[in-house]
C-alpha cells in the first residue's frame, strides 16, 4: 500500500496547528499533528522540505521502518523539531493502518484496559474566590482531578493563571501563546512563591475537602532545593503530583528532590525521546511520564517509553494542552485506553472554533475520556475550514526576575 501524496496545512482556529496529511494510492487519508507551540513553521518546513519527498511511494504499513529511516538517515538525531515532524508521520501511517483494518487505534495496540481516561482539569485564580469558582468550573465540565495555579503577591502576570474569571463564561484558556510581533514578558519571584503556595493548598483542601486530587505545574522554575522545600512544603496537601519542579535539562536534580520530599514527581512535557527519560526511569525519581505523543516522535515512541516506565510502576500523565492538536491527543488518548500503566490524562477543551476544523469523535462522559470507536485516530479535518484560518506568528511569553535578569518561563 504506497503512499502517492503528502502535505501539510497550516492553520489558527484560535491558535496554530501543523497537520501532516497522508494520502495511499487507493485514496486512504492518515492525519498527523506536527505542532511546536511558538516555533510552528520550522516543523512544516523540515516536513515539506526534506521529508516528504521521501515518504512517496513508501508502504504506508511499515510504521516502525518509515520511524528508524526519518529517525537514522537525518544524522542529526532528537530535538523538538525533529521529533514532531516524525510524530506527525508515526501518526498518520497508524491512522492508515487502523482505518485499512476497520479498527480504532487502541485496538491494534493491544484492546482497551480500562472503560476510559481518568482527567485532570485547569483551575486558577488571581484570589482565592476566583480559584475556588475555577474549581468548581472545572468539576462541572466533568473532571475529578483538578490542576491548581494561583497569582502571586508582588508578581504581576504568572504562568497558568486566566487573565479573567472563568465566570465571566469566557471560555477558559490561559495558554499565552500571544499572537504578534514580540513575545509577551511575564514577570517572577521564586521565593514569594514559595511563600505563597502552600497557603493557597491549605485553603484549597479546606474548601473541597481531602478526597479530590489536587495537582500543580511548577513549570520548570526552581532550582532543586528549593523543588525539595517546595515538594516538601506541599506534602500536608497530598498532591496527585508536582510537575515539572526544575528545568529538564538536568536530570540529575531530580535526585536532590526526591531525596527530601514525597511528594510524587511529573516530569517530561518537553523531552523528545525515551533517552530523556532513561535515568529518570531507572532511578525511579519519578513517578509520572508527561512526554506527549506531538512532541516525542509519535504513537510508536509513547508506547515504548510506557513499556519501560512499567517495569519500574511508573505511570502515565501525557501532556494534554491545547498547543497539542485533537489529532494528536487523539493519538494519546488511545495509547492511554490500551497500557496497563495508564495514570491521568492532563484535558484542556480545544475551542469551539479548532473543533470546526477538526472533527472528533472523542467522548468525555462520567469524567471518562473515550477516543471513539471509529477506525484509525477518529479525527478529520476540514481542509476547506482549516483555509479559512491563515498562521498567525505567536510566541510563547518569557520571564524576568524582579532585577531583572531572565529566568525560566
Ligand atoms: O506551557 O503547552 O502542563 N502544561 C504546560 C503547558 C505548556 C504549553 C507550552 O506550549 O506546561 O501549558
Ligand atoms: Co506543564
Amino acid at each position: 500500500m504506497r503512499i502517492s501524496s503528502a502535505d501539510i496545512i497550516v492553520t489558527s482556529p484560535s491558535r496554530n496547528f501543523v497537520t501532516l496529511k497522508i494520502v495511499t494510492e487507493d485514496g486512504v487519508v492518515g492525519w498527523g499533528d506536527a505542532t511546536l507551540n511558538g516555533r510552528e513553521l520550522a516543523v512544516a518546513s523540515y516536513l515539506s522540505e526534506h521529508v516528504l519527498p521521501l515518504l512517496i511511494g513508501r508502504d504506508a504499513h511499515r510504521i516502525e521502518d518509515t520511524w528508524q529511516f526519518l529517525y537514522r538517515s537525518a544524522y542529526w538525531r532528537r530535538g523538538p523539531v525533529t521529533m514532531a515532524a516524525i510524530a506527525a508521520v508515526d501518526m498518520a501511517l497508524w491512522d492508515i493502518k487502523g482505518k485499512v483494518a476497520g479498527l480504532p487505534l487502541y485496538q491494534l495496540l493491544g484492546g482497551a484496559s480500562r472503560v476510559g481516561l481518568h482527567t485532570y482539569g485547569h483551575a486558577s485564580g488571581r484570589d482565592l474566590p476566583e480559584l475556588f469558582d475555577s474549581v468548581r468550573a472545572t468539576l462541572e465540565e466533568g473532571h475529578r482531578s483538578v490542576r491548581i495555579q494561583t497569582s502571586i503577591p508582588g508578581v504581576r502576570a504568572v504562568y497558568g493563571v486566566a487573565s479573567q474569571a472563568q465566570s465571566t463564561g469566557e471560555r477558559y484558556d490561559y495558554e499565552p501563546a500571544g499572537r504578534g510581533s514580540q513575545p509577551a514578558e511575564e514577570d517572577w519571584d521564586t521565593g514569594a512563591y514559595l511563600r505563597h503556595l502552600p497557603t493557597v493548598f491549605e485553603a484549597v483542601r479546606n474548601e473541597f475537602g481531602s478526597e479530590l486530587p489536587l495537582l500543580h505545574d511548577g513549570h520548570h522554575r526552581m532550582t532543586p532545593l528549593q523543588a525539595a522545600r517546595l515538594g516538601r512544603s506541599l506534602e500536608p496537601y497530598d498532591l496527585f503530583w508536582l510537575e515539572d519542579c526544575t528545568p529538564a535539562e538536568n536530570q540529575r536534580a531530580l535526585e536532590v528532590v526526591r531525596r527530601n520530599t514525597i511528594t510524587p514527581l511529573a516530569i517530561g512535557e518537553v523531552f523528545n525521546t525515551i533517552w530523556d527519560f532513561q535515568h529518570l526511569i531507572q532511578a525511579q525519581l519519578i513517578d509520572y511520564v508527561r512526554a506527549a505523543s506531538t512532541h516525542f516522535g509519535g504513537v510508536s515512541p509513547l508506547k515504548k517509553v510506557m513499556d519501560f516506565a512499567a517495569q519500574y510502576q511508573i505511570k502515565s500523565g501525557f501532556h494534554g494542552p491545547t498547543d497539542v492538536s485533537p489529532i494528536g491527543f487523539a493519538a494519546q488518548v488511545h495509547v492511554g485506553l490500551a497500557i496497563h500503566n495508564f495514570g491521568i490524562q492532563e484535558y484542556m477543551l480545544h475551542s469551539s472554533l479548532t473543533e470546526s476544523v477538526f472533527d472528533q469523535g472523542m467522548t468525555f462522559v462520567d469524567g471518562f475520556l473515550h477516543p471513539s470507536d471509529r477506525p484509525g485516530l477518529g479525527v478529520e479535518v476540514d481542509e476547506e475550514a482549516a483555509a479559512a484560518f491563515p498562521y498567525q506568528r505567536a510566541y510563547l511569553p518569557f520571564n524576568r526576575l524582579p532585577d531583572g535578569t531572565m529566568h525560566d518561563w
